[in-house]
């Protein structure tokens, strides 16, 4: 497979972007791609999973690491930075084993010092970082490099540090950066070894008093005589831990670098690249036709794959992932709908870790129930840890008065609940796994049922319940009455907890007379629901065989994005809403009556899915990265792979292309796109390939785009690891190996 991307040049607009593209991570931190010398002006950022501080009113996010990697040269007491004058830089990543290399060359009075590192954020140790670092020269010079932590963080709603304590011992440099608003820090410490090859073989070198002292940065200095044909290598090891993983992280952190040395830096190197080799047997995709768009996915499974919660169970995925702290960090249905099923074929303990995010978030969603009057469980619209809604009420800010504009995504998007159901639900199928079932998760789904019953109203004179004042996924159209989306993913949940009532029933009286105890009057609430999902209304095609997207919405203007967007009297106006340009339209901003036919294909004609497809396709903005893979999965099940596949590439390029929007005002909105690298996998197997498990066996119904000659791809079920081949008039199943015990 192609396995890197580079880009050449300096571009200041492209910062932001390429902090993304350049992402290295593993689960427990992400590190942007910017270069070592950058400092928070240039988007430096080492985001931390399940770690969050809220400062004043801004909001709550998680907090970023004191930077362990930064690394300076100085030459004639001047930083080297890169700009617009530099002599050639070049940065590229290796996604097949997540390494981040950059090469820069500076001019200097004396010749041309390059600069080449690379970095790993360790795959297998979590809490382990690993850069080296390499100088070579063209003539005789002398250059001052500074190796430490920079503890003046980038921050969106910072900072989130009241003070950061930094220290030395045995030569290892530590920072203990204590949380504004919590009793948590975060503690990081680095060691440097660094070596020159003299004519006698390598020499190491030693620190000398820092002449180069910046502001809230901890440092070694070396001072390097550089001559042709002499290079000098760094080595730094980081670790970083914080109060959320270890009693004692200081401690934790210095242990960590104190069994390393410097000796083991390619026996880590060769365990990190091993995992990797590890998930590509699992992931690899291979498209005979087309190497852009088998390059676009195995790309965006990178993306998945370094933010994917390994160390422990029980994380989830954030909207962007590890990349910034965009979005509040927060989990949405981003994770159930678009990236689990990519991780139960490949990775199933991943994907138990979402369901058990969601069944440790139970705790908040009863209380988001209870305080807005209902029953059951309502989840958060952007959970965080314990499912704490991070969702504000004010999520816009009017461009014209710079006011907040009151949004409802909190209150409304009660679609959620069934997406943390759908997810459950997909999991257990998949893995026949019962263990989370009376560990919570049974009850989760129960408690998300009674949350729908608690919506259900029924006209005076009408025989069907109705769910009024939502928002389903399209969010330009607040506070809808039967939203087709939601009414039928309502009932879906309420269908599901009565299935898992008897799964529990099945593993025999005692699991039963748990769940009992663990639900209130689960008897009653059994026999209420018991019939309750035929009665929610569903949406219907009307005459022309087109699902309405909500009460109403026919009777909307009808019109298209394009000429929507030109009655925008600013280019950053919100067209949801109110007030927007979109609420009295029948333009939508993501697929929301498609999102439902794509997961519900298998109770619809081919004929209703493209009238539909080809009623809202031209409706939709598609201002989510959500939008397009939904429309790919509908086209394929009408049989149009040609037509899914531009709604496919854009789905796998989100990341690979960038250029999506970076800031709204003054707050940084970019980040990676993890929804979209994981719609763009289902795209690929479910929709191009037809992947479908029916009674615990694989099968296939291809449906490739006419220049695809075959697809291959691995997956992981039942415990064993298949290869799988399919053609325009063929498929093939290979049984690989089986696994051990860890993958369900
Ligand atoms: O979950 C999505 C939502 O559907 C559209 N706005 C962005 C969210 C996070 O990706």
């Amino acid at each position: 497979m192609k396995d890197y991307i580079e880009r050449s040049g300096y571009d200041a607009s492209l910062i932001g972007d390429d902090g993304n593209r350049f992402l290295i991570g593993n689960g427990y931190a992400g590190i942007r791609g910017t270069m070592e010398e950058d400092r928070k002006d240039r988007m430096v950022g080492i985001t931390l999973a399940g770690i969050y501080d809220q400062v004043g009113k801004g909001w709550r996010e998680p907090v970023n690491a004191p930077n362990f990697f930064y690394t300076c040269l100085y030459h004639q007491g001047k930083k080297l930075v890169v700009d617009e004058k530099t002599e050639s830089h070049s940065q590229k990543l290796n996604y097949r084993y997540g390494i981040r290399e950059r090469r820069t060359s500076w001019k200097l009075s004396e010749g041309i010092v390059t600069l080449t590192s690379r970095r790993i954020a360790h795959m297998v140790e979590p809490n382990l970082f690993m850069m080296e670092y390499e100088l070579e020269a063209d003539g005789e010079m002398t250059l001052n490099l500074s190796a430490g932590i920079d503890g003046d963080v980038w921050d969106i709603h910072g900072p989130h540090y009241a003070q950061i304590m930094f220290s030395r011992e045995d030569g290892i440099i530590n920072a203990n950066a204590y949380i504004q608003n919590s009793n948590d820090k975060v503690c990081v410490t680095r060691s440097n070894h660094i070596r020159q090859k003299t004519k006698a073989g390598y020499e190491f070198m030693t620190v000398i008093e820092s002449s180069h002292k910046e502001e809230q940065v901890s440092a070694q200095c070396f001072e390097c005589h550089l001559s042709p044909g002499s290079p000098i290598v760094l080595r730094s090891y980081a670790a970083v831990f914080s109060s959320k993983d270890s009693n004692t992280p200081a401690k934790s952190c210095y242990g960590a670098i104190t069994d390393l040395g410097w000796k083991d830096y390619d026996r880590l190197l060769k365990s990190h690249m091993e995992k990797w080799d590890d998930i590509w047997d699992r992931s690899e995709v291979v498209i005979d036709g087309d190497s852009e768009a088998q390059e676009a996915v195995n790309y965006s499974l990178y993306h998945l794959n370094i933010i994917a919660p390994r160390h422990k169970q029980g994380l989830s995925i954030a909207a962007r992932g590890l990349s910034a702290q965009t979005y509040k960090g927060a989990v949405f249905w981003d994770t159930e709908m678009f990236i689990e099923d990519y991780f139960l074929f490949s990775q199933p303990e991943v994907a138990r870790s979402f369901v058990k995010y969601r069944v440790d978030g139970l705790k908040g969603a009863l209380k988001k129930a209870r305080s807005y009057g209902f029953e059951g469980a309502f989840y958060a619209w952007e959970s965080q840890e314990e499912g704490e809604d991070a969702c504000s009420d004010y999520n816009v800010i009017d461009v014209f008065t710079e006011r907040p504009v009151r949004t409802y995504f909190r209150d409304k998007q009660m679609h959620i609940s069934s997406a943390v159901v759908w997810g459950m639900k997909n999991y257990m199928e998949h893995t026949g796994d019962t263990s989370l079932l009376l560990e919570g998760g049974a009850r989760m789904v129960i408690e998300c049922a009674r949350f729908y019953r608690s919506l259900l109203i029924k006209r005076y004179g009408h025989q069907q319940y109705e769910i009024h004042d939502v928002i389903g996924p399209d969010e330009y159209h607040e506070r809808v009455n039967n939203n087709a989306y939601t009414n039928k993913m309502a009932a879906f949940t309420v269908d599901y907890a009565l299935e898992v009532v008897q799964m529990v029933r099945d593993l025999g009286p005692d699991a039963y007379d748990e769940l009992k105890s663990q639900v209130k009057d689960l008897e009653n609430f059994v026999s209420e629901i018991s019939d309750l999902a035929p009665r929610i209304l569903q949406k219907e095609p009307n005459a022309a065989g087109v699902i309405e997207q909500h009460d109403g919405y026919f009777k909307l203007e009808d019109t298209t994005p394009a000429k929507v967007k030109k009655r925008l009297k600013h280019p950053k106006e919100y067209w949801g809403g109110g007030h927007g340009v979109a609420t009295d339209t029948q333009v939508i901003k993501q697929a929301d009556v498609i999102a439902m036919l794509s997961l519900f294909h298998d109770s619809y004609t081919k004929d209703i899915l493209e009238r539909n497809f080809d009623y809202y396709e031209p409706r939709t903005e598609h201002g989510s990265s959500l939008s397009a893979c939904m429309y790919a999965m509908v086209a394929c099940k009408i049989g149009k792979p040609d037509l899914a596949y531009p709604f496919f590439m854009k789905s796998g390029t989100a990341d690979i292309r960038g250029g999506g929007k970076q800031w709204a005002g003054l707050v940084y909105i970019g980040g990676t796109h993890p929804a979209s690298a994981g719609g763009a996998w289902k795209n690929l197997i479910q929709g191009f390939a037809g992947l479908s498990i029916v009674s615990g066996q694989i099968q296939l119904d291809p449906c490739l785009p006419e220049h695809f000659k075959a697809i291959e791809f691995p997956l992981v079920l039942s415990g064993k690891l298949h290869r799988i081949k399919v053609t325009h008039d063929s498929t093939s199943v290979q049984l690989v190996k089986r696994l051990s015990k860890e993958y369900v």
